[in-house]
């Protein structure tokens, strides 16, 4: 008898064909988004779930399905998951790390020059039929070469993000909870760590990147906005909350900094709909690591840890370690 698993989302065809080769497959491929109670009730007799970041993962749930054994998440961000009560109920948690570095740090680079550059104000003004004619001072945007880069958040993501900066000329400063060895600094394009506010300071553009918890919740409100540069852009690809929407709207629109680029919002996809009234923003739903080859390896990574976690061998990328039993 094959154990069984809830696929919670739509997934690539060929990764429910993958799986049901282990398990008896409970797929959602029509895509329908489970509230909490729907969530409960499909876990009902389940040893594993193939997630992701739309469904909260809580100690009610796991409290409430006692045959899980595994929660295995088609992300690199887990916050949306109760590891400790997961590890308390002696359920295993993995997640995607590493797979989607490159392509996540490409997005970033996309959304700083996309604002810096000002690319979405200027389609909008094309496909418009606004352009008839050029002008020296059309839509004047900052340049990214030669400037400072700000990363806070300098995990894997981040360092890649960094090292995409030695083909600009950039100067690079980063906060993290923790100082990186020389060696790391180095590799990331020489990067100089700086407390936040001296960061926020300094660099012309800054590129959150950092995971949420609540101990960064609104990591960036008013005061934070208020010692950046005027020129300055804000990028945020790391996850909705670690930014303060409703003050950065007010920083937007009062010039407190030049432009910002996101790809994550608070109560995503409901964001905050004064965004859409801006002409300074570029707005991205989500799609950091939105290319085929890396979704296509991150969801056979979610796979392979599930298959691993069922089958009693350690999964590649478990989160808890005590909740193992070999
Ligand atoms: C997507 C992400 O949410 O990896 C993460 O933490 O936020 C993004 O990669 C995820 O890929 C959706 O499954």
């Amino acid at each position: 008898m094959k154990p069984k698993i809830l696929v919670t989302r739509a997934i690539f065809p060929k990764i429910i064909e993958y799986l049901s080769a282990h398990f008896d497959v409970e797929d959602n491929q029509s895509d329908e988004v489970y509230n909490d109670a729907e969530l409960m009730r499909r876990l009902q007799g389940k040893a594993g779930v193939f997630a992701n970041p739309s469904h909260k993962f809580a100690s009610e749930l796991f409290n409430a399905c006692p045959d899980l054994k595994a929660v295995c998440t088609m992300a690199v961000g887990f916050n949306n998951i109760d590891v400790p009560a997961a590890t308390s109920a002696g359920i295993m948690v993995t997640n995607t790390p590493d797979v989607l570095n490159e392509t996540t740090a490409d997005f970033a680079w996309t959304l700083m020059m996309a604002a810096a550059r000002r690319v979405s104000e200027s389609e909008r003004y094309l496909r418009a039929g606004q352009w008839q004619k050029s002008k020296y001072d059309d839509l004047l945007g900052r340049d990214v070469h030669g400037s400072t880069l700000g990363i806070i958040g300098m995990g894997r993501i981040g360092r890649a993000v960094a090292r995409r900066s030695m083909g600009f000329n950039m100067k690079v400063v980063y906060h993290n909870r923790t100082r990186l060895t020389p060696e790391l600094e180095v590799a990331a394009n020489h990067a100089q760590y700086l407390a936040l506010n001296e960061l926020l300071r300094t660099a012309d553009h800054v590129i959150l990147v950092l995971p949420y918890s609540p101990a960064v919740h609104h990591l960036i409100g008013a005061e934070q906005l208020a010692l950046m540069k005027p020129t300055a852009t804000l990028v945020n690809i790391a996850r909705g909350g670690i930014v303060d929407d409703a003050a950065l709207i007010a920083a937007l629109k009062a010039g407190q900094i030049a432009t910002a680029g996101l790809d994550v919002f608070e109560n995503e996809p409901a964001l905050n709909p004064e965004f859409l009234t801006l002409k300074n923003v570029v707005l991205t739903s989500h799609i950091g690591s939105a290319s085929v080859s890396t979704r296509d390896a991150m969801a056979y990574c979610a796979a392979d840890n599930l298959i691993s976690a069922l089958s009693g061998e350690r999964p590649a990328n478990l989160l808890n370690a005590t909740a193992f039993k070999s």
